[in-house]
């Protein structure tokens, strides 16, 4: 396996123009139709530009498209395993036609490259989600994504690069696949072995690392994805400083660390194949990959959506076209007789394992216990502590939603005398009224609209938690779609707890306090939730609370007693 061979299905991709050229195509862009890159889009076309996607050279027109969806392939056959699609509005899409160049522009409008306009359909999801990801079920990080955060049309075709995405942070980590290649060249590093996480790491992760590359005589590359991971993750910020403690605990001359702005897709088997071929085009040698490698979680019955050694299964069978190579590894326990780590099939009877997991440090560190110096080095901890502080510290949201007339203001408006009776941090009321006067008054009640309205309150109290204040929001919030994109923006930043006020809609009729719903009956106000409009009854609310027969001091002082069993308040 020689370290630096060209990739599989060609050379190692540089999409970028010569700056001469760029600047020329920069002038002519400023002509050209615009399109704003998402978050995700702008993780993806900086790989695709910089070689990371090789063989890419733009987004995946139909016929590759399809071809990849069902067959893990490319239409030339080389094998690609997870779609890269440019995502638009339908308008967007209508008013393209093949052939048109099209300016591709990051958050500030800054012209990151050109697209020449291939293909331009409408996909079908549901086969998407089916032959990528196995499953429909929304409770897949992708599946979701794909269903209600992705735009409905696509648009292929090649890609000229015109100016590096820019990232303020971490620069001396950044190096894409053609300096990481020219490094380990410079450095002698013949063989390298790479390590994927989205996750901090601890002694469990040092241990299997050293062993990975001490198994296949290597050096050892880290490298962590900071461009998008599973919501709810460790930010990247708090995680690399985390590796830079560790990575003075590795040997010297051993180890390197570099960051791959990649957005995971949490796609199990068919994303480790995609972690290989990125890692090789990197100029890596090997692969580690490990128990439920980019697992998406559970899904919507509780059962994991793959198998724990799956991913493993899809690179053996993989193993000749790769032009990488695989180190298994299995799940590493703390053998407390032995005082040393070991892979959990190296247990014997008399061994006394230890583990801690993820969840449980989670508990650990937002109840402010302690977190012992066998399962992480204390310079990783106190990096972790700094930013994940004990709950009754943090910032949080508590989410209101039901039908109009529910209760939800009152109760509210409660709980926020409440809780600034107890005092200690800001409170802010995002009542759904008041929102709809202030940040929404241009809104209706479309579908559209009212995710927009859900949206801008969540950004706004996302932005309260972070900042260690309270939130609380009282909309009608009825598409359970919507309060989770909330859920998973706030969810990292600090608390949030989702409170179902589910008053039945007989009752809230029969209060119809603001005489809105014989309006609604009437036909005279459309689009009424309960009445001509859906509400999506949430399923994983973390309280429940009916107004039928408890006051809305009662109910507030419940929620108080919950976020005290939370640990947000004491
Ligand atoms: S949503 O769906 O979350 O965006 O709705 P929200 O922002 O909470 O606004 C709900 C309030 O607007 C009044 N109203 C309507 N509600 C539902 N459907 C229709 N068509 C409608 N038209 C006006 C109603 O007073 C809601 O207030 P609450 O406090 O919920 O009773």
């Amino acid at each position: 396996m020689g370290a630096f061979k060209e990739p599989h299905g060609g050379e190692l991709k540089n999409l970028y123009l010569s700056a001469d050229v760029a600047e020329a195509e920069k002038q002519a862009a400023r002509e050209y139709l615009s399109w704003d890159l998402s978050e995700r889009q702008l993780c993806d076309i900086e790989l695709v530009l910089n070689g990371a996607f090789s063989p890419l050279d733009g987004f995946l027109n139909k016929n590759d498209y399809d071809s990849v969806v069902k067959n893990m392939r490319l239409e030339s056959g080389v094998l690609w395993p997870l779609p890269i699609t440019l995502d638009v509005s339908e308008e967007f899409a209508a008013s393209i036609n093949t052939g048109d160049k099209v300016a591709l522009r990051d958050l500030e409008g800054v012209i990151i490259a050109t697209l020449v306009v291939g293909d331009v359909w409408t996909p079908d999801k549901k086969v998407e989600a089916k032959g990528v990801y196995g499953t429909t079920d929304e409770a897949h990080p992708a599946v979701h994504y794909l269903n209600n955060i992705a735009n409905p049309a696509y648009v292929g075709g090649k890609l000229a690069g015109i100016e590096r995405p820019t990232h303020y942070d971490f620069k001396h980590l950044r190096d894409g696949p053609h300096e990481m290649r020219a490094r380990f060249k410079k450095l002698g590093w013949r063989k390298v072995v790479a390590f994927q996480t989205r996750n901090p790491m601890h002694r469990a992760h040092q241990e299997l690392t050293l062993r990975a590359a001490r198994e296949v005589e290597a050096n050892l590359l880290i490298h962590p994805v900071v461009g998008m991971t599973k919501p709810g993750d460790v930010d990247h910020f708090t995680r690399v400083r985390c590796y830079e403690q560790l990575l003075s605990r590795y040997p010297d001359q051993t180890t390197m660390l570099s960051l791959l702005p990649l957005a995971m897709r949490m796609g199990g088997p068919r994303e480790a194949l995609w972690h290989a071929i990125i890692r090789k085009n990197y100029g890596c040698t090997h692969l580690i990959v490990g128990r439920d490698h980019a697992g998406p979680g559970k899904d919507s019955k509780g059962e994991d959506f793959y198998g724990p050694y799956d991913a493993q299964e899809l690179l053996k069978e993989h193993a000749d076209e790769l032009d990488i190579t695989m180190v298994p590894f299995k799940l590493m326990v703390y053998a407390e007789n032995r005082a040393q780590y070991i892979p959990i099939d190296e247990k014997s009877d008399d061994d006394k394992v230890l583990n801690i997991s993820g969840t449980e440090l989670r508990r650990r560190l937002t109840e402010g216990l302690d977190i012992p110096e066998w399962f992480s080095f204390p310079d990783v901890v106190a990096e972790l502590r700094r930013t994940h502080p004990p709950r009754h510290r943090q910032g949080f949201t508590v989410f209101f939603t039901g039908l109009s007339g529910s209760g939800k203001s009152t109760i509210a408006h409660a709980l926020m005398t409440k809780l600034m009776e107890i005092g200690g941090r800001p409170v802010s009321l995002l009542d759904g009224d008041i929102v709809r006067k202030n940040l929404s008054s241009e809104l209706g009640f479309s579908k559209e609209h009212r995710d927009l309205n859900i949206t801008r309150i969540g950004y706004v109290a996302s932005e309260i938690t972070k900042n260690g204040g309270i939130a609380i929001c009282a909309p009608i919030a009825p598409y359970t779609s919507t309060r989770r994109i909330v859920r998973d923006t706030i969810s990292p930043v600090g608390g949030f707890v989702e409170i179902h006020v589910s008053t039945p809609l007989e009752v809230c009729e029969e209060r119809d306090r603001k005489g809105l719903y014989a309006k609604a009956r009437a036909g005279i106000i459309k689009e009424f939730t309960g009445i001509s409009d859906p509400y999506q009854v949430p399923e994983n609310a973390e309280m429940v609370i009916d107004t039928v027969g408890i006051s809305p001091d009662l109910a507030a002082h419940r929620i108080l007693v919950k976020l005290e069993a939370m640990g947000y308040i004491r």
